[in-house]
């Protein structure tokens, strides 16, 4: 009988252990939300409800899992910041990912009739999940800053698809005339077609939504605010969130 050394088996998990001191993100995505937002009737481009239940899961999140310590969510997507200390004892990157792709999800499912009372949950919801190291602040910023220029790219670009379309043109119309075109054309289009200040729609929709643990005269809770994660002045607010 072969003697089975544990260490030289253990040795093949840890080698995946993730990078100490760096900062870990799980993102997780929606799968096949598309389909998703079309079955359970989603308002086009955003659903105001849709994207609070996204937030609910989120607050969720931060609650049973005490190493993230912030998080940024836009459409089907939510991205989780953790401690850069947090790696140490973990065996394996992928029991914490699994963990919060499966609590997020069935969080979803427990939530969703207080956001869509009228509505029956007819198809499951599902989150793909993954998790990067970045080796550096600076480096997490631009992480954040990448999420947050997509959000208000797509966020326009819908924002103006969505209103073409209403107002009669065909999608294929719609892709012709926004093609090429720049933030700023497409915000002359908004106004001068709709009467539609972009800087007026909702900043959930524009910005996204950041949910994180503030701190305030000595106690701590999770907040959700929609705000420029992208400039300083958000981070030297809360010095204490990447210290
Ligand atoms: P995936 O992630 O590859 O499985 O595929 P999808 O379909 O989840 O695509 P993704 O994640 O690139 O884009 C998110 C989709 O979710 C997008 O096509 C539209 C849908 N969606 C997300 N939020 C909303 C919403 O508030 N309203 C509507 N109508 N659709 C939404
Ligand atoms: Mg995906
Ligand atoms: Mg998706
Ligand atoms: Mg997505």
């Amino acid at each position: 009988i072969r003697r089975i050394d544990k260490d030289y088996v253990k040795y093949f998990q840890s080698k995946n252990k993730l990078m100490p001191y760096t900062w870990g993100v799980i993102r997780i995505d929606g799968c096949h939300f598309h389909k998703f937002a079309d079955v359970h009737k989603f308002e086009k481009p955003n659903d105001e409800q849709a994207l609070k239940l996204m937030n609910e899961c989120a607050v969720g999140v931060l609650h049973e899992f005490r190493e993230v310590i912030f998080s940024y969510g836009v459409s089907d997507e939510y991205s989780f910041i953790l401690k850069r200390s947090s790696h140490l004892q973990r065996t394996h990157p992928s029991d914490i990912v699994s963990s919060v792709v499966s609590f997020f999800t069935s969080m979803y499912m427990m939530k969703w009739k207080a956001f869509f009372p009228l509505t029956d949950l007819v198809c499951q919801p599902s989150f793909d999940g993954r998790v990067v190291c970045y080796s550096s602040t600076d480096i997490l910023r631009d992480y954040l800053s990448w999420r947050q220029v997509d959000c208000h790219i797509n966020n326009q670009y819908n924002t103006c698809f969505w209103m073409l379309v209403k107002s009669g043109k065909s999608r294929s119309e719609a892709q012709q005339i926004l093609k090429g075109t720049q933030s700023q054309e497409k915000m002359e289009l908004l106004a001068n077609n709709f009467g539609i200040d972009y800087n007026t729609i909702g900043q959930m929709l524009r910005l996204g939504s950041s949910a994180f643990w503030e701190e305030e005269n000595g106690c701590s809770k999770v907040v959700v605010q929609h705000c420029n994660i992208i400039d300083d002045s958000f981070w030297e607010a809360h010095p204490y969130i990447l210290a």
